[in-house]
């Protein structure tokens, strides 16, 4: 099938050009939709449109999706300047059918579709049960607030440094664990469905005194993934580091140990960051690697006299940050 589309896209394109503008077409040829993979979040398709070459007149083609059966451009969508796509759409829901159509817009704002697919993502079979407390993964994302767990363990629940959202924030007001991430130790219990790499991200404060570099970080941990290294920090240009205490290599700059990393904001006391840095002086951002649905156990562990965490979301490395307030936050099972 996708040799004949091919090939026949192949003819009309040759033809076009050979002839000049003698073959123009005024409708659009489009090709058939390859669903050439499916995740549990996730559609690889792969196909061609060929609009109007020779006259110009197309504004935008491209490929409507949506749970819906009749997809519009008003819905999700992307586009493509050239004949052939080869794209992989995400954000979407596991064991859930899809209905994909291509669609040509032209110059005075006529939309035209083609005939629709349809696509139904893998189920995510996870086999832990949704039990209380634990927080739900959808779409490619976590958001939690961070005073939301059920045991603060020695947590102080906080409102004065204004900027927060939720109930409150967490701060630290015991004693400094510089080496050793072994007190105010905090669970959360993820149930990720959906599997790629996640970025890290957590809205944090200094709160106390006027420099910048002290009260501004915490431990971090997931220790169901630290020890096959898929927690770790990546560095802009590819260096990763892994957590101290589980044999991998290399480790951070500066404190790591037992499968933590030190998770620090840079900037000024008083104010909320959303920055989660590892490694001192390097300044790695943190990720999780999930190749299995599951649930993951996530640590925070106090390390700086004063530090005030407010939030924390977990997603997608492809996907846009959901750190606006009024993003929903992760359903918790009851
Ligand atoms: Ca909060």
């Amino acid at each position: 099938m996708k040799k004949i589309l091919f090939v026949a896209l192949a003819v009309l394109l040759a033809n076009c050009k050979e002839n000049d503008n003698s073959f123009c077409e005024s409708e659009p040829t489009f090709g058939d939709i390859e669903i050439s993979e499916i995740g549990t979040g996730s559609i690889n398709l792969k196909g061609g449109i060929v609009a109007d070459l020779c006259s110009g007149e197309i504004k935008m083609k491209g490929i409507v999706y949506g749970k819906n059966t009749s997809p519009t451009v008003d819905g999700s969508k992307f586009s493509f300047s050239k004949t052939f796509y080869n794209q992989t759409i995400e954000e979407l829901y596991d064991n859930t059918t899809y209905y994909l159509r291509p669609f040509v817009t032209t110059a005075n704002g006529e939309v035209i579709y083609g005939p629709t697919s349809q696509a139904t993502t893998e189920e995510a079979i996870i086999n832990e049960p949704c039990t209380t407390g634990m927080y739900n993964e959808a779409i490619g994302r976590i958001v939690i607030e961070a005073e939301s767990a059920t045991n603060l363990n020695g947590w102080t629940l906080a409102s004065t440094q204004e900027g927060f959202s939720g109930d409150g924030y967490l701060i630290w007001e015991g004693a400094n664990n510089f080496t050793t991430p072994n007190d105010g130790i905090i669970e959360y219990k993820l149930r990720i469905k959906t599997t790629g790499t996640y970025k890290f991200l957590w809205n944090s404060n200094a709160a106390f005194g006027n420099n910048g570099t002290e009260h501004n970080d915490s431990w971090l941990s997931f220790p169901d993934l630290a020890l096959t290294g898929d927690f770790y920090g990546k560095k802009q240009n590819g260096e990763i580091v892994y957590p101290a205490g589980v044999g991998l290599e290399p480790t951070p700059e500066g404190n790591s140990a037992n499968g933590y990393l030190k998770i620090y904001k840079n900037g000024p006391t008083n104010t909320w960051k959303w920055q989660s840095n590892t490694s001192d002086n390097q300044g790695h951002e943190v990720f999780i690697d999930i190749e299995t649905p599951g649930v993951y156990t996530m640590l925070i562990a106090a390390r700086s006299m004063h530090h005030a965490i407010d939030k924390f979301v977990i997603y997608k490395e492809s996907l846009d940050a959901p750190i606006a307030e009024d993003y929903p936050l992760s359903e918790i099972c009851e």
